[in-house]
């Protein structure tokens, strides 16, 4: 997969040289490459924004230099583009999939308030363009926004975890466990300052484990994500879950969360 991100501040993307990203880099799986959006400025203080039209605080992110340096690239193709916003819509798993299975992804970093409108409208009708939001908070710039979608997408390229069956054991996979948060996760010692693990998770019972992280998973989502339970399809819970939840006090079918 070939990723190019335009930015005025590329040094933000020095966390991708290393890890998992950065290995998938050195071996060709992923090819990032970083553009400084002021390159395509055409003023000697390289200006990239100026005041909002109607007025208002901050200052908006100049229409041209963006269609410069979107055009240079456009020479190699068409790539999907990702522009990241607060606005935007919600970056999911199932997002990271569906860009994660792209050739070729350009996200356009806007600073301050935010890119002119007419780029998005620009390339929207040439390109497939979606403006992404990674959470419902403000940060100052989309940079770090793509780092956080570049990890998430990295990952689920072919070979680039070492084991192939993390992917799908994600809380937030279509499948497996489908919309639970994992559960507690223990390793050696047994024992680490009078905390003990779980007798069940060293019995080499393997239908009681998978049983005991259902429900510690059950537990969880319902304490810390009660919206995930409340949206999950009722056809995928069994009559153990049933009967936790109703200990719980969680009513399965019903958007009514009892504690
Ligand atoms: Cl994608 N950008 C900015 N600036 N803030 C955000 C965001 C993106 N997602 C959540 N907050």
């Amino acid at each position: 997969m070939r990723i190019d991100i335009i930015s005025i501040f590329p040094e933000y993307f020095a966390p991708l040289d290393v890890s998992l990203i950065g290995k998938a880099r050195e071996r060709g799986t992923l090819d990032v490459r970083l553009h400084q959006l002021r390159d395509w400025a055409n003023d000697v203080h390289r200006t990239v924004d100026d005041t909002p039209y109607g007025g208002g605080p901050g200052m908006v992110m100049k229409p041209e230099p963006w269609g410069a340096a979107i055009d240079s690239l456009l020479a190699d193709g068409s790539p999907r583009m990702v522009v990241p916003t607060p606005s935007g819509r919600p970056f999911t798993q199932e997002l990271a999939q569906e860009l994660a299975a792209e050739e070729w992804l350009l996200f356009c970093c806007g600073r301050y308030e935010g890119i002119d409108s007419r780029v998005m409208a620009e390339y929207g009708s040439r390109l497939r363009v979606d403006e992404v939001s990674i959470g419902d908070y403000v940060l100052a710039g989309g940079e770090v926004a793509v780092l956080v979608m570049a990890e998430a997408i990295g990952r689920l390229l072919p070979g680039v975890l070492g084991n192939a069956c993390s992917v799908v054991d994600d809380s937030f996979a279509p499948g497996a466990m489908q919309n639970l948060l994992e559960g507690p996760v223990f390793t050696k010692p047994p024992v680490w300052r009078s905390h003990e693990v779980p007798p069940v998770l060293m019995s080499g019972n393997h239908g009681k484990v998978a049983r005991w992280r259902r429900d510690e998973a059950l537990r969880r989502t319902l304490s810390v994500r009660p919206e995930l339970l409340a949206s999950l399809d009722p056809a995928t819970l069994d009559k153990h879950d049933r009967r936790l939840l109703d200990e719980l006090s969680f009513r399965v079918g019903s958007e009514d969360v009892a504690n």
